[in-house]
Order: structure tokens, then C-alpha cells, then sequence
């Protein structure tokens, strides 16, 4: 796969040197281009900004320096043998990212993201760059970030240890947060490794039972009660298809009763241990 990423801040990308993905760049998996926008700014004064038509706060990045930087990275790319980009565009207005959305960029050979700075880029940029390729417009949350940087690593992380071969071992997808499949849809519970005490503090009992039926259960009715804690909107989502008797007593337990159509809501009086 390559990624491209234009951006006013470079050092802002040292990151992807480090660990996973410094080690998928170094096995020639991924080749990733960090450009300096300013390259392909001919003022004085490098300018990549100016205020805002129709008036208002801050400032917008201006069209011309992202259409050059954009076409030099595209041809650059093509003339390596690259094929089939799309552009990222990190915006706190953009679609959410979900794994679903990491999974569907991982599908696709090379990534180009524009994390910008202040107010934004021109949209004509990126109406312009939409008749040539696929864009997607992503935000990573409901919080704004002083620029799209931050964002590029966190695409960037989730969408390469997808990538064949990035990750030891195929199975540690299998049971990720999110990943469909057994856990579809619930969040993982906790793990433990040796020492078997710490500080007083033992493991449940059941991890050393050897029982893979009881664990499986365990670890289920623990993933259940976290995401009854932390994401209970996620429960309320859930298709009821997905829960099985033991599911459903643990969900009774924790204060879930099912609705007319079948989906669970929560009893508020409910306890949470
Ligand atoms: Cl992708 N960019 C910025 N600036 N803020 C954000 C974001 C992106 N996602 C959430 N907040």
C-alpha cells in the first residue's frame, strides 16, 4: 500500500516510523511520502492561508499550494506504479471512522490524506480532486483537533495492522472491539498475564481451569457487563439475534430487559455489578 499525506507540518508524521507501522515501511510493505505543503508555495512569505470569503473567524488554506502539492504526489505515484488513489480528507465535519471504514481502506492500494490547519482547505480542492478519484471526508470524533495530523496517524494505524501480513498472526483480528464475527459488536473484556499474584491481587479463578467452554463464557459475560458499562448504546444496536440464553440471563443481570421488537433496552433502576 501507499499513503501520501500533505501536510504544513511533516515532524508531525514522525510517528509512523515508530513500531507497527515504522516496521510495515521497513518490510516494504507500506511506502509512505510525508510532503511539506510550503514546497509548493512561490510567495515570499510561503503563505497557505488567507481569510475567509463571506467573512468570519480564522483563516482558510488556499487552493493553489494543495492542487500542486496534490497533482506532484499523484503523478509521483503513478509514475511508481501506484494505482487506484483515493483522497482522505481528516475534518471534524467528515463521516465517522469506524472499523468498518478502516476495513475498506485497507482494501485499496494507496491512500492520499490532506490533514489541513486552521478553518479548513478551499472546497474546491477538494471538489476538484472528487472528479478524478474516490474522496472520503473522515472524522475520528466528536472533539475538534487543531489540525487533521493527529487524525492521519490514527487512520493510519488502525487501516495498517489490517494489511496481509502486517500483524503476527491472522487470529488477532478475529476477537478486535468491533470486528464482526463471535464478538460482533461488543467490546472486549479484561486480560491478565503472569505473575499468577500481584499485590495481593489474584486472576479469576476460571483462566486457569482449563475449561475453554467455561472461559469462552467468562470472557463473554465480562464483555457484555464492559459494554454495558462504557457503550450501552451499543447494546441497544445490537441485532438480539447475536445473544444466546447465557447472553441473555448475564443482560438481565446487568438491568437489559427486551423490547416489543426483540432489542434490549435498560431497566434504569438496574445495578451495575
Ligand atoms: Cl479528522 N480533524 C480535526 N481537525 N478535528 C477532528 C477530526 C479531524 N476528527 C475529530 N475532530
Amino acid at each position: 500500500m501507499r499513503l501520501d499525506v500533505v501536510t504544513i507540518f511533516p515532524e508531525y508524521l514522525e510517528p509512523l516510523n515508530v513500531s507497527l507501522v515504522g516496521k510495515a515501511r521497513a518490510r516494504g510493505q507500506l511506502d509512505v511520502r510525508v510532503h511539506d505543503l510550503r514546497d509548493w508555495t512561490y510567495d515570499r512569505h510561503n503563505t497557505v492561508d488567507d481569510t475567509p470569503y463571506g467573512g468570519g473567524p480564522g483563516m482558510v488554506m488556499k487552493t493553489e499550494p494543495w492542487g500542486a502539492a496534490l497533482d506532484d504526489a499523484l503523478a509521483d505515484g503513478y509514475e511508481h506504479g501506484a494505482h487506484g488513489p483515493v483522497l482522505v480528507v481528516p475534518t471534524p465535519s467528515g463521516r465517522p471512522f469506524t472499523q468498518e471504514l478502516a476495513v475498506e481502506l485497507s482494501e485499496r492500494p494507496w491512500l492520499v490524506f490532506t490533514p489541513a490547519r486552521y478553518e479548513g482547505i478551499d472546497r474546491r480542492v477538494v471538489d476538484e480532486y472528487a472528479t478524478r478519484m474516490p474522496v472520503y471526508e473522515v472524522s475520528i470524533g466528536d472533539y475538534v483537533l487543531a489540525g487533521g495530523e493527529a487524525a492521519v496517524l490514527v487512520i493510519t494505524e488502525a487501516v495498517a495492522r489490517l494489511l496481509p501480513g502486517v500483524l503476527g498472526n491472522a487470529e488477532s483480528h478475529r476477537d478486535d472491539s468491533f470486528a464482526p464475527g463471535a464478538m460482533a459488536g461488543l467490546l472486549e473484556g479484561p486480560v491478565y498475564t503472569k505473575p499468577p499474584e500481584w499485590r495481593d491481587r489474584g486472576i479469576p479463578e476460571v483462566l486457569l481451569s482449563g475449561h475453554h467452554g467455561k472461559i469462552a463464557r467468562w470472557r463473554r459475560d465480562e464483555a457484555l457487563r464492559r459494554t454495558t458499562a462504557n457503550r450501552p448504546d451499543l447494546i441497544e444496536r445490537c441485532d438480539p439475534a447475536v445473544f444466546d440464553k447465557k447472553d441473555r440471563e448475564m443482560l438481565s443481570i446487568l438491568g437489559w430487559r427486551p423490547g416489543a421488537d426483540g432489542r434490549f433496552g435498560r431497566n434504569p433502576e438496574a445495578v451495575e455489578e
